[in-house]
């Protein structure tokens, strides 16, 4: 028996539940025009709540297309799921081409360099290689900017065999926040683009989560629906907006292994730098920064019987102590992120802690936290 594989000895995991995922995917249906497609944007491990997993019930739920950032990504996801389109939406080397067009793995293209060198060899190709041609109109990450470079691009794939113009899309850098002037611009200028190619290509998209929920005419093809499809908001300004109510996918949960009272000047943890004004109760959780839950997490609350206990002391690399509101015994659960009883620690809580955005937090849960499926 591969004891590793089939026993969770240790308490710490993410318990991520499916059917908020599922939820989350069918109001935005309900939401976008009805022949709109749904491209679920699973990269990065589907936001660190797994990749396979998520991508399942995404294509049970009504997405027709999946997104990942990186070839080794698109292969992962591949050997698991056999016929869903898979577009990666970063720039990807040459050599990675025929492997591409052999598993139906779409790519984004966005020079002419590129194309040029991968027509070398693509008429070798078993199927066509398709692709999507990435229009930077104002998020100054990767994409033709100019009617030229776009003209140059399209006619560098029409001339090359074996590749297929599937889509075309742009990524907004500012669609989350109130004021729209970037955002006007950006979406006049893709528009203005687009119009320029000689036929339409099957899919024309922009909009990530924030456009898809709060923004009007910008749905064309299909959206690429990431932070919200697990249940976050990618902004304040759109969580005040949305059309629908989210429900937060990913739990984070441990339970205390050791319970203590300390005196009045006991100090916790590395560098003495928690002391004790009073006697009080201290549990000890076995997660650190080496899961993700990093040192700036130093004060944040977690639940234990539905109340609040704060981290105390420097939080170490697999262990961390909480103050306890009464004492406890070994075994008692410990929720750091999700509800327990009627309270709830939502990940925007870190967010704010760490100064930084809901889509870092799933992100930053290393791997040696199981992904655990309800
Ligand atoms: N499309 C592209 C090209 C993206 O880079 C992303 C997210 C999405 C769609 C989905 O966005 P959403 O999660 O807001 O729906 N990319 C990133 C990023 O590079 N950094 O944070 C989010």
């Amino acid at each position: 028996m591969n004891y590793h594989q089939q026993q969770q000895f240790r308490p710490t995991k993410a318990i991520i539940d499916l059917s908020a995922i599922r939820y989350n995917i069918e109001n935005l249906r309900k939401h976008l025009h009805a022949d709109v497609e749904i491209i679920a944007v699973v990269k990065a491990n589907a936001y660190g709540h797994g990749d396979i997993q998520v991508a399942k019930v995404a294509i049970e739920a009504g997405a027709t297309m999946l997104a990942v950032a990186t070839p080794e990504e698109a292969l992962h996801v591949r050997e698991a799921i056999e016929n869903t389109p898979i577009l990666i939406l970063g720039a990807v080397p040459e050599s990675f081409a025929p492997f591409a067009a052999e598993h139906n793995i779409t790519l984004t293209v966005f020079t002419t360099e590129w194309v040029n060198e991968v027509s070398k060899t693509s008429k070798d190709f078993k199927k066509p290689l398709k692709v999507h041609i990435k229009v930077d109109s104002g998020m100054g990450r990767i994409g033709v900017r100019t009617e030229k470079e776009v003209k140059a691009v399209y006619d560098a794939i029409i001339l090359a065999n074996n590749i297929e113009v599937d889509g075309i899309f742009t990524h907004f850098a500012t669609a989350d926040e109130e004021d729209t002037v970037q955002y006007n611009h950006q979406v006049k200028l893709f528009k203005e683009l687009v119009q320029t190619l000689p036929e339409k290509p099957r899919l024309v998209h922009a909009a990530n989560t924030a456009a898809s929920l709060v923004k009007e005419n910008v749905q064309f093809d299909a959206v690429r629906f990431g932070i919200s499809m697990y249940g976050l908001a990618p902004s304040p300004y759109v969580e005040k907006n949305l059309p629908y109510e989210l429900h937060p996918a990913l739990s984070l949960v441990s339970e205390l292994v050791y319970v203590k009272k300390i005196a009045k000047g006991d100090t916790i943890s590395y560098g003495g730098t928690y002391v004790a004004q009073q006697e009080e109760w201290v549990g000890t959780i076995p997660v650190g920064y080496a899961d993700g839950v990093i040192r700036g997490l130093s004060g944040q609350e977690v639940l234990v019987d539905g109340m609040r206990a704060p981290i105390i002391g420097r939080i170490c690399m697999d262990q961390c102590m909480i103050k306890l509101p009464r004492k406890m015994t070994v075994g008692e659960k410990v929720v750091l992120i999700g509800k327990q009883q009627q309270d709830e620690i939502r990940i925007q809580e870190w967010a704010d802690r760490l100064h930084t955005i809901v889509y870092e937090i799933p992100c930053m849960l290393s791997s040696r936290v199981p992904r655990v499926y309800d």
